[in-house]
């Protein structure tokens, strides 16, 4: 084989974003080797890479990122340079139920990565640890305002209490040991592949099964959506011009209360799927808040714009029809991993790997 540019760790790169990032960058460049490292966890899915599995600059490690000797391996097996950690627990109801699971993967395998970077990268060769996190780290806003880099870190759920000590650690390790390191703190992604736990396609499904649409509270809570093909094309860009040390907001400038998304979801599902106007809005069915729901997310991405020259490409418009297009073109996908089949199967077809 040719000898690559780059070796680059992608962890969580079978997940809903990992998986955009991992395709882009094995298209996007031949000359580097990206290892995918991923635990393969409900959410983690290879069939989300299946049109690139075979491409001669990927390579596929099903590890956990806590499994400290089983990482070192790896680093070793591909003299791994750069990282670019996405591996996480992410859903914020899971959270609630279970917030060791998230101080597991989140604090302790980001450290487990944090501490075999280090010991590996004693050489002068070109090295980065980018640490891929969310601006829910930032806790909520009230109605004005939008987080900056500078923000005051404030987490509410156990999810965002997680993220937040990671990314606490990666600049612990900057400041302390002079590991590279940049981070990202993006806002709310929607697009194809992303678990249906999430509003977005969880919403979708249910449309499309004619089940209820549960929207906590009175749906008045405020995301900024952007779509996960730019926000995988931010990371190229930080990965390769972000300022070392430095942190980079990400975000689509594009706020929307839940409700109104959640009747957009309708308008476009019903259109696309050839029902009548209106017809599923006495889906949506308002259930009790989420505990410690964080009322609004918005993020100020003008240091990204302005150094690196970054903005989103793909519309709200455009994203959301695409998106519905998808989940209904793919509905052996979603069945797929609504049955939890697909855990089985891939299980043993990645086993011994
Ligand atoms: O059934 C639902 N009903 C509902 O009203 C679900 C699943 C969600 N919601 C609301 C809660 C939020 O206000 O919709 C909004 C979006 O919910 P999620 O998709 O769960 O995302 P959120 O809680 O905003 O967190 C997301 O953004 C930051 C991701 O899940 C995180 O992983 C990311 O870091």
């Amino acid at each position: 084989m040719q000898t690559m540019e780059r070796k680059i760790l992608i962890t969580g790169g079978a997940g809903f974003i990992g998986s955009h990032l991992v395709r882009l960058m094995v298209n996007r460049y031949p000359n580097y080797l990206i290892v995918n490292l991923d635990a393969l966890t409900y959410a983690g899915n290879p069939a989300n890479l299946r049109d690139i599995e075979e491409a001669a600059n990927y390579r596929f490690e099903r590890v956990d990122i806590c499994d400290v000797e089983a990482v070192r391996e790896v680093f070793e097996r591909h003299a791994i340079d750069s990282v670019i950690h996405l591996a996480a627990e992410s859903h914020v109801d899971r959270s609630i139920d279970d917030p060791f699971a998230f101080a597991r993967t989140n604090v302790l395998g980001t450290l487990t990565l944090l501490q075999v970077a280090k010991e590996r990268w004693t050489d002068d060769a070109q090295h980065l640890f980018y640490h891929v996190s969310t601006d829910e780290v930032y806790g909520s806003l009230g109605a004005e305002g939008a987080f900056t880099e500078s923000s005051r870190y404030e987490p509410h759920s156990p999810y965002s209490a997680s993220k937040a000590s990671s990314d606490h650690f990666v600049r612990a390790f900057h400041d302390t040991f002079g590991l590279p390191t940049v981070i990202s703190n993006c806002s709310n992604n929607y697009g194809p592949y992303q678990f249906p736990e999430k509003l977005i396609p969880l919403f979708i499904n249910n449309i499309r099964e004619r089940r209820a649409l549960p929207v906590y509270g009175r749906g008045e809570n405020v995301r900024d959506w952007l779509y996960v093909e730019d926000h995988a094309r931010a990371i190229d860009l930080i990965f390769h011009r972000g300022r070392v040390g430095e942190t980079y907001n990400i975000g689509g400038s594009n706020e929307w209360r839940n409700i109104d998304l959640v009747r957009l979801l309708v308008a476009t599902t019903d259109r696309l799927l050839g029902r009548a106007e209106g017809e599923d809005d006495n889906l949506i069915t308002f259930v009790r808040d989420r505990a410690g729901h964080d009322l609004r997310y918005a993020i100020d991405s003008t240091k990204l714009r302005e150094e690196l020259g970054w903005h989103p490409e793909v519309s709200f418009e455009e994203g959301i029809e695409r998106t519905v297009r998808w989940y209904l073109h793919n509905d052996e996908w979603l069945t797929a991993v609504t049955s939890g089949e697909y855990r089985n199967y891939y299980s043993r077809m990645y086993d011994g790997r």
